[in-house]
């Protein structure tokens, strides 16, 4: 037969590692099996022999790693019979959760900070149907406000406090090694609840103990300058960075992100916003890659540390892009270097435009 089986979502790729059962009714929109894509042009300019690949999670159907989480969570939420899950959200989260209860009809509750998430997530949140509660308050306030709504009403948090979310996430970590045949030697990612680091090192301890490598990676987590509580040492009340996504100050998997630092050899470290931006408009030039801005501080953090041989050269570098450009146009134009050109619509005025322009 030249026809392989349809790829029909992460967990039923992966069921025998995932808690579900056979009979388990999946709630999927196909997410996962995402792309791992080799940069061609970035390492030569940071003038290192290193192998950078990047793994494009905002290819996922809402265009986020949340989806890998969230299609767990939602899965064994209706398993157990919810009619409701609810979350705070930087942004992502709320898009997920809105898509995959649209999927299980069921109803989603988002609180979101007011004015602070990027136009496409809110966007996303609106247009399936989830119940939109902006708060006068940060993300952090916002889960705080979850988790006391959650004990009073029923409702299931779809957060990556529940632990059905980072069994998702940690397929991404299995697709990595499958793809290279071993794990990389550093994983960079970025870090706002720390969720996220903390399943793709469940997913590599998990292939590296069952033997199926014998080796796992050097974990690197990347924070915003202004939201770096993992680099202060302690709880941050009041986060900034452009990069609203990772606007967090009280991260939830905090110890959980401690232990993956030490048990891979890893490090964290901050980026300021405009390394941030630079990173994210080198990816899309230099690559064609379009990522949204915290996506960007995994590069980032990554490309400082290659020039300054923390990283050392000779080695596999894996990168992950969390969620794709489009997240937050806004941003994108703004930083753009190069407005459109506005010209009469006539031959000579295109014509002028584009001998102007022409690359030497
Ligand atoms: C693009 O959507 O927390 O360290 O509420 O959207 O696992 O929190 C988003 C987080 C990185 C950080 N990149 O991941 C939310 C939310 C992007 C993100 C992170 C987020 P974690």
């Amino acid at each position: 037969m030249p026809f392989r089986p349809r790829y029909t979502g992460l967990i039923n790729k992966y069921r025998d590692r995932l808690p579900v059962q056979d009979d388990t009714r999946l709630i999927s929109l196909g997410e996962g099996n995402t792309p791992l894509i080799k940069l061609n042009n970035i390492p030569g300019l940071l003038g290192k022999n290193v192998d950078i690949y990047v793994k494009y999670e905002g290819l996922n159907p809402t265009g986020s790693f949340k989806d890998r989480g969230m299609t767990m969570a939602v899965t064994k939420a209706v398993e157990e019979g919810s009619k409701a899950i609810i979350c705070a959200s930087t942004g992502n989260t709320s898009a997920a959760a809105a898509a995959y209860a649209a999927r299980a009809g069921i109803t989603a509750f988002v609180l979101i900070p007011e004015g602070k998430i990027a136009m496409g997530k809110l966007a996303q949140a609106m247009m399936h149907g989830a119940v939109v509660i902006q708060i006068k308050g940060n993300f952090d306030a916002g889960m705080q406000l979850v988790k006391e709504v959650a004990e009073q009403a029923p409702v299931t948090i779809v957060n990556s406090i529940n632990p059905f979310r980072l069994q998702g996430q940690k397929t991404a970590a299995f697709e990595i090694v499958e793809e290279l045949e071993c794990a990389p030697d550093y994983h960079c990612l970025p870090v706002g609840n720390a969720g996220n680091i903390s399943a793709h090192w469940m997913g590599y301890s998990e292939y590296r103990d069952q033997g199926i490598v014998n080796n796992s990676p050097v974990m690197v987590g990347y924070q915003a300058a202004g939201s770096a509580p993992f680099l202060r040492g302690h709880m941050v009340d009041n986060p900034e960075t452009v990069a609203t996504a990772i606007r967090i100050g009280h991260p939830q998997s905090w110890d959980k992100a401690w232990q993956v630092k030490d048990e891979s050899g890893g490090w964290f470290d901050e980026c300021t916003d405009e390394e941030i931006l630079a990173a994210q408009k080198m990816l899309a030039r230099k690559e064609g890659i379009f990522c949204e801005p915290a996506s960007a501080a995994s590069l980032a953090g990554a490309m400082r540390d290659i020039r300054g041989g923390r990283i050392p050269e000779g080695v596999k570098v894996v990168c992950t892009l969390t969620g794709h450009g489009l997240k937050d146009p806004d941003i994108a134009i703004r930083q753009s270097s190069a407005p459109p050109i506005n010209v009469e619509a006539e031959l000579e005025a295109v014509k002028a435009a584009i001998l102007e322009n022409m690359a030497s």
